[in-house]
């Protein structure tokens, strides 16, 4: 959790005793100091670890959009909800007296159970930037498969904890597309705005944004985009604007102009422990046990589901399994956190009656990253928000959408960067592989080149326009596209196929799946709102007649 400051604490006004259940803190493992820390101690959660044996009436798998739509509504409906999640509480300051590592210096806290970072941007000037870290339990996996990374949240809060926040609603006119089986109207007059309700949606003042040195950035891009004739939008974020025009005056700690991204947001980002698990934790109904990783459900006799827990300690060694009974599951482990449970529990005969759509349909967002050289005379500035708020649109035209993404270096780069997501058509899927006992999935690298086809759509004509060339050391040495990662894992247990349209899974009554892995593979822009939305529609559902 965030709540890690005497400011954080008054702004979420909200109570997490009894919310926070089980291990998940790092106290013992590092020393506590400053005032940070002694608002963390204020606020601490009564301890009370989930209980080999329990029995629950519903349990989610995971604590990301997905888990916490569910959790919020299962309690508003009077259903008690236990969640477990595999990652930490975020709840306690490290010696630093601060909760998150920053950007540009990542230490134990930042990646989950490496011994060397795996940044997504790996080099600066062709130089390598990875380090020695501590293995811990940190908050960024860069989860490796053989043809791709998969970038994902680890913790309390899921991927809201490391992301960029931009909460961006799909065109209308693209949603066909995205998810066929669901009825447009209803998600664009109901649960769209129902999300980012709930996620505290916003756009940055246009005044602002036109003033301040921290998105001069951005209004390069704009320039650059506007000049070869591609629309320039703003993106609306889940950052508390207010406060980081107070970050730009002095007057607060700074997080989003201080370079905070990736390995969290110690202020102003309005992530999930902030607003719908905050809100779940106010019912009195939910209970999140951080540090523990499902790894197994199976049908018990007499009904209900028999759940194997690993619990696991910050170096990410089994400290105990537990095993609940629970009536219903919801798994929320992410796109590849439930895929890969799914795909195993068929294979291995826990639960052999999923169909055979399972870790199918499983897509990056068409992802790819690239970086410009700007003229010296065109400087993208020394001070960059790390809450990116545009993007150029050419989807219609070329296929890509493109985030115009800052650099938070705290030098003058001279650099315009981007994550492109595009209309990629290729599709991975998730299998069992009985000789590591892992999933494997068969993505691809060279399955990236549609991808920056589509890109070079939008940055050739630029780069032409501008007498610009791409930047080449950014991924390694001459190496112009970031094509070796996703950001934005969708699809493996996909709506209306390894499900029925609501993600209730086909085979097993009470196993539901509401997360990224109900979408196949696409969603035309960046995608926790549509995550959010879906398990909106889905959750109301479920609650009004299943339970
Ligand atoms: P997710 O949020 O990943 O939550 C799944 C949770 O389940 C995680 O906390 C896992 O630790 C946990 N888990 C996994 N397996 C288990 C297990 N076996 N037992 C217990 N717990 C488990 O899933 N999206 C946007 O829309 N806008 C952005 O600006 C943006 N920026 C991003 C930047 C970065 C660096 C990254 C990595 C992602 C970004 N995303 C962004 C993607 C977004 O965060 C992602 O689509 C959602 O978090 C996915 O939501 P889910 O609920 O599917």
């Amino acid at each position: 959790m965030t709540a890690a400051t005497p400011t954080e604490v008054a702004r979420n006004g909200l109570s997490r005793r009894g919310f926070l259940a089980g291990t998940g803190s790092l106290l013992g493992a590092v020393a506590l100091a400053g005032p940070a820390a002694a608002a963390a101690r204020a606020a601490a959660p009564a301890l009370a670890p989930l209980a080999d044996g329990a029995s629950v009436p519903a349990l989610v798998i995971g604590s990301g959009y997905g888990g916490s739509v569910a959790a919020l509504r299962l309690a508003e409906a009077g259903v008690d909800v236990t969640m477990v999640e595999m990652g930490m509480a975020w709840d306690t300051p490290g010696s630093d007296g601060k909760i998150f590592a920053n950007t540009t210096k990542p230490d134990y806290r930042s990646f989950w159970l490496r011994t060397r970072t795996k940044q997504p941007i790996s080099n600066f000037l062709g130089y390598p930037l990875d380090k020695d870290v501590p293995c811990h339990t940190g908050i960024l996996d860069a989860e490796e498969f053989g043809g791709i990374i998969v970038y994902q949240g680890r913790g309390v809060g899921g991927g809201s904890l490391v992301n960029g926040g931009m909460a961006v609603t799909p065109k209308r006119e693209n949603f066909g597309a995205i998810l066929p089986t669901v009825d447009a109207a209803e998600m664009y007059a109901t649960y769209y705005p129902r999300a980012n309700a709930g996620l505290g949606t916003a756009t940055i003042d246009p005044d602002w944004f036109e003033t301040t040195d921290a998105y001069q950035y951005a209004r390069v891009g704009r320039k650059h985009a506007q000049r070869s004739g591609f629309p320039f939008v703003f993106v609306p974020d889940v950052y508390d604007w207010d406060y980081m025009e107070k970050e730009a005056a002095g007057s607060v700690p700074k997080s989003a102009l201080a370079g905070e991204i990736l390995y969290g947001n110690n202020y102003g980002k309005k992530s999930l422990q902030k607003t719908y698990l905050a809100r779940a934790a106010a019912t009195g109904r939910v209970t999140v046990t951080p540090l523990h990783k499902v790894t197994s459900v199976t049908p018990a006799s007499g009904g209900g589901y028999t759940v194997r827990i690993d619990q696991l300690d910050t170096e990410g060694k089994v400290a105990a399994t537990k095993e609940i009974r629970a009536a219903r599951v919801f798994f929320a482990a992410g796109s590849v956190g439930t895929s890969k449970l799914l795909t195993r529990l068929k294979a291995n005969g826990a639960l052999p009656a999923l169909n055979a759509e399972i870790g199918k349909g499983w897509g990056d967002n068409g992802n790819v990253m690239c970086g410009r050289a700007n003229h010296m005379w065109d400087p993208t500035g020394a001070l960059q928000s790390s809450i990116p708020t545009g993007g150029i649109d050419n989807w219609a035209g070329g296929g890509a959408f493109a985030e115009v993404a800052p650099l938070p270096t705290g030098i003058e780069t001279y650099a315009s960067f981007y994550l492109s997501i595009t209309k990629n058509p290729n599709r991975a899927q998730f299998t069992y592989n009985p000789t590591t006992g892992g999933v494997d999935l068969n993505w691809q690298t060279a399955w990236k080149q549609p991808s920056i086809t589509m890109a070079k759509s939008i940055f050739d004509r630029i780069n032409s326009t501008e007498g610009t060339i791409y930047r080449t050391d950014l991924f390694g040495a001459y190496k112009i596209w970031g094509d070796h990662l996703t950001y934005h894992p969708l699809g493996g247990a996909v709506l209306g196929k390894a499900t029925d349209n609501y993600g209730r899974l086909h085979g097993y009554s009470g196993l539901y799946v509401i997360d990224g892995a109900l979408i196949p593979g696409n969603t035309s822009v960046n995608p926790f709102v549509t995550i959010t939305a879906l398990a909106e529609r889905n959750i109301e559902k479920i609650v009004a007649t299943d339970l």
